[in-house]
């Protein structure tokens, strides 16, 4: 059985993020997108709200599961019996961090290869932190994120009273 591991912190996740999701889950014959668990990093969603969010947006692709993991990535990988990470590109600028992080776990876990996955173009230039940040200062985000994300975040961020 071919599997492979989407790991990242998805706070929360975007419809690029689900693009990827998608066409990974089409190469696969399962795709478990793994949540870090990072205490040192303060994240807007807890992990709990961020699985939950990613479930009910995966929901209509079967061959997907939604789990968090701690520690290093090649541990999860290793203790889920996986060789294949996949990670998604959207512009040159993430190719610096990809390539040292695909380097990085390689010399830490031979076996592990890390794939890319391009993003559609009109996901090129969305990211978590830029919508949390268009929200908050009255944006609009329609497009960008799932529907449930999208009621997280009116929860999160309720608007101002003029
Ligand atoms: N379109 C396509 N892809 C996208 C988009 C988009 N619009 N937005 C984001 N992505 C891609 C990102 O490029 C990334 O590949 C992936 O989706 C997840 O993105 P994020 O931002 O949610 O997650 P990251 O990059 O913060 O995740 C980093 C990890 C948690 C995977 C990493 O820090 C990790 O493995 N940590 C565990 C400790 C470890 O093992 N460290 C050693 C390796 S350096």
């Amino acid at each position: 059985m071919l599997k492979a591991v989407y790991p990242g912190s998805f706070d929360p996740i975007t419809n690029g993020h689900l693009y990827v999701a998608e066409r990974a889950a089409a190469l696969f014959d399962e795709l478990v997108l793994a949540i870090l668990v990072n205490p040192q990093k303060k994240s807007t969603f807890t992990v709990e709200e961020r699985k939950t969010m990613a479930r009910e947006a995966l929901s209509h692709v079967s061959n997907v599961r939604v789990k968090s993991f701690e520690g290093l990535l090649v541990d999860f990988m290793r203790q889920e019996r996986c060789r294949v990470i996949i990670r998604g590109l959207r512009a040159l600028s993430d190719f610096e961090y990809e390539f040292q992080m695909a380097l990085m776990n390689r010399e830490l876990a031979p076996e592990i290869e890390t794939i890319f996955i391009v993003t559609d173009a009109q996901y090129s230039y969305l990211s978590s932190s830029a919508v949390k940040e268009v929200f908050q200062f009255g944006g609009s985000v329609q497009g960008m994120v799932p529907p449930g994300v999208y009621r997280r975040l009116r929860e999160r961020f309720p608007p101002k009273d003029l």
